[in-house]
């Protein structure tokens, strides 16, 4: 066909370069995707894994939780082609979403496997030697070294957890950052439930800012691969903010409006909304029905986040 000349016919108008960015989904190669394989996790694995570790009742009949979390070394291809040397929480990032019933005690075996020094810091209400902070308690937990933290679920609440050695920003910028879930004592009710863990990649290193954006770990995962829901079904979104490097996240859906639990501590939602803004650690559970059928984007509403990866699509079937 002739592309000399621009005027007339559909060849002015057909066979467009396929460039992504905005409504037109991923700026990279288009479709093109990382190896999950080889990452060893895959972020719609990630989306709906809970890991409620091992239980067993105590003879006080109290519940005792369990976990092991490994940190380690790990290159990580996070958009296609692009290698970032990352820390991780069990060989994933985010690490392993923790799940947990309000007033269980919980035991996290911690063991550095990392060449760098590391610490498990969770947020919630526990005594100072369990804060996984530098000179505290087990303090500092160097290469080949381990700890066990100890102490009760309390909030129930969505929260978190990081590694809090210096240079802090960068120990979580790596990847050492997961969610933690404390589940109210008379639960909450049935839903379609998942993670959304908020982060970005410093591939530079120079501590100004991201040059990737990502929702559980690769940059628009869920523009090539759609969260499958159903009409009408109840969707809990467990909503985290682990970013360094920007103040503030946010996450807008399509379409669709949700409750909003700021820090999931009360079961009265503050706000029915469609965008939240987090900043640093800031969390919080979104539910919402999908009424409509089809496509639904979802995205940081920060259009700079979304460009750079952080935008995704709900597919809403019968
Ligand atoms: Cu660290």
């Amino acid at each position: 066909m002739d592309h000399g000349s621009m005027s007339g016919d559909a060849a002015s108008v057909s066979a467009p370069m396929v460039h992504g960015g905005g409504v037109n989904g991923p700026t990279f190669a288009a479709g093109a995707e990382v190896d999950h394989e080889a990452n060893g996790f895959d972020p719609t694995s990630i989306l709906r894994d809970f890991d409620w570790g091992k239980s067993r009742r105590l003879p006080s009949g109290r519940v005792l939780r369990e976990w092991d979390v490994v940190a380690a070394d790990k290159e990580i291809e996070v958009a296609p082609g692009v290698f970032y040397p990352a820390w991780t929480y069990n060989g994933r990032i985010p690490g392993p979403t923790l799940r947990c019933r309000e007033g269980e005690l919980l035991r996290i075996r911690f063991i550095n496997g990392s060449a760098h020094p590391h610490t498990m810091h969770f947020h919630g209400i526990h005594p100072a030697a369990m804060d996984g902070v530098p000179g505290i308690g087990a303090g500092v937990i160097e290469p080949g070294e381990s700890t066990i933290y100890e102490f009760e679920a309390e909030p129930f609440g969505l929260h978190l957890y990081h590694c809090h050695v210096g240079p802090l920003a960068e120990h979580i910028a790596r990847g050492l950052y997961g969610a933690f879930i404390v589940d109210p004592k008379e639960g909450r009710p049935d839903a379609d439930e998942m993670v959304t863990v908020q982060h970005g990649y410093n591939t530079t290193f120079d501590g100004l800012g991201n040059q990737l954006y990502a929702v559980n770990g690769i940059p628009f995962h869920y523009m090539n691969r759609p969260i499958e829901i159903r009409r009408d079904e109840l969707v809990r979104i467990y909503l985290v903010n682990t970013l360094e490097y920007d103040p503030i996240n946010s996450f807008h859906v399509h379409g669709n409006f949700f409750d909003y639990y700021p820090t999931g501590t009360s079961l009265t939602p503050t706000e029915f909304t469609d965008t939240v803004i987090q900043g640093q650690a800031q969390r919080g559970i979104c539910e919402m029905r999908f009424p409509k059928l089809g496509p639904f984007m979802f995205h940081a509403h920060k259009t700079e986040f979304a460009e750079l990866g952080w935008m995704g699509m709900f597919e809403v079937l019968r």
